[in-house]
């Protein structure tokens, strides 16, 4: 593409989207093609004799449940800490963000983040009870639930401890995007409102909060405003399509849409109405955060705007200068995105990227804005806006507001240095 033709937005070589929307650029050379015909030399010869082996043979018959392409082996969650003994804490898989494009996350590759392992309970034998303030306690089957009418949404999950690498290091971490920010999925997720079960139940006039406990092993539980429960959680039973997966929470789990993940209670069997939180263990203890001014942060519940880069990002390397597609994620558990902005410049000017509908709230946004690289030092960041006004603070100003070692809630902007011989890598500025 000749440079003349692009418009710059920005420093750093940020262009104006429109001016790519010219007929015939070339956005990078493809190589040339030679023009097939048969020479005399090589005798007669038809054009499928130079055909790759799959075009020459059947297929495979096919499989019952279909899995990726062989030639897609690369793309796995990865172990946050490999080198922690097997059940020795909380596991926590990490999605390749950088190699997955649009907002959802396959369900292979969700995220996940296990207390106590991954049980498999049978789901005939899983019961869903409401009980406490109400005024007939109630028992579910599955079979009854699956049921209700149900709805859909597509909404993110994040772990309240995503990106913690970069709150607590000192020096910035080396990693990818996955290493760092892998914390996060988004999901269509399928099944009843919270609301229509807890009102069937008949709430007392004292209900004031939920405890909400998972069936796995250690009963992860966490008090839950009755607010949220009735505004927009919802008892999944689908993710994409096909019933949970173990790792997220088969047969049903808790669904609070843009609360921190720890919230959305896995393999949910029990709900009891209280007039005043429980301060269960996970209550007070990993979810609250140290304040720099000596104050404990419980019941932290929103995850706030953040975004990410995910490609280019850390741990990827630019073969070579000139035109690339800058593009990555933006989410709010406040609601929908308003604005992602992009600097090439270390931050010294700002573009808007472009944001790709549909723009839903709470869940992930793909942005993306073209970018020519000349080749040179720099650092991209990437900073989102809410449809609240909130907007994503610089590392210094996050590492003000928390007393180390706090790392929950870390939604600084997220900065990659790009050197001159084209690796990425995580920095901050
Ligand atoms: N029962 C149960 N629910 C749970 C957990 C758990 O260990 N057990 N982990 C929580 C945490 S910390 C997070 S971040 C989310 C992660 O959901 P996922 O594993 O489906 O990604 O589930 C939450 N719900
Ligand atoms: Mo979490």
């Amino acid at each position: 593409m000749k440079r003349s033709q692009m418009e710059y937005v920005a420093g750093g070589g940020l262009i104006d989207r429109r001016s790519l929307l010219v007929g015939g650029i070339a956005f990078l050379a493809a190589s040339s093609i030679k023009p097939v015909a048969a020479s005399v030399n090589e005798g007669v010869k038809r054009i499928g004799d130079d055909f790759p082996v799959w075009s020459r043979t059947l297929g495979r018959q096919g499989t019952t449940y279909g899995q990726p392409s062989i030639h897609e082996k690369h793309l796995k969650l990865k172990l946050q800490l490999p080198s922690a003994p097997e059940n020795s804490g909380t596991t926590g898989w990490l999605t390749p963000l950088e190699k997955l494009h649009g907002i959802i996350t396959p369900n292979g590759l969700h995220f996940g983040s296990h207390h106590f392992g991954i049980p498999d309970i049978d789901p005939d034998k899983h019961e869903l009870l409401i009980h406490g303030l109400v005024e007939k306690p109630l028992k579910f089957t599955m079979e009854r639930l699956l049921r209700y009418p149900m709805i859909s949404k597509i909404r993110f999950i994040e772990c309240a401890g995503n990106t913690a690498f970069n709150a607590l290091s000192p020096l910035s971490h080396d990693g990818s995007c996955q290493d760092l920010h892998g914390l996060i999925s988004c999901s269509e997720w399928v099944g009843i409102q919270a609301s229509l079960l807890l009102n069937e139940t008949g709430l007392g006039k004292k209900a004031k909060w939920v405890i909400v406990e998972g069936a796995d092993g250690g009963s992860h539980s966490r008090s839950i405003p009755l607010s949220k429960l009735l505004d927009d959680a919802i008892i999944a039973f689908y993710q994409n399509g096909e019933r949970l997966r173990a790792e997220q929470g088969y047969p049903m789990r808790l669904l609070l849409p843009g609360w921190e993940g720890n919230t959305s209670i896995k393999y949910v069997h029990r709900l009891e109405v209280v007039d005043a939180p429980a301060y269960t263990g996970h209550d007070s203890g990993v979810y609250t955060q140290h304040l720099s001014n000596g104050q404990i942060e419980g019941f932290s519940f929103y995850m706030d705007v953040k975004s990410v880069i995910t490609h280019p990002s850390g741990k990827q390397i630019l073969e070579e200068q000139g035109f690339y597609e800058i593009t990555g994620l933006a989410w709010s558990g406040y609601g929908k995105i308003s604005k992602v902005e992009v600097s090439a410049d270390d931050g010294k000017t700002w573009a808007p990227a472009q944001l790709h509908g549909p723009i839903i709230e709470k869940a992930l946004t793909r942005f993306s804005i073209p970018w020519h690289w000349d080749g040179k030092s720099t650092v991209l960041l990437s900073r989102a806006t809410d449809a609240h006004g909130r907007m994503q603070p610089g590392r210094k100003e996050w590492k003000q507001r928390y007393a180390s070692p706090t790392f929950n809630h870390y939604n600084a902007i997220q900065s990659w240095d790009i050197s001159s011989n084209g690796e990425v890598e995580n920095v901050y500025v």
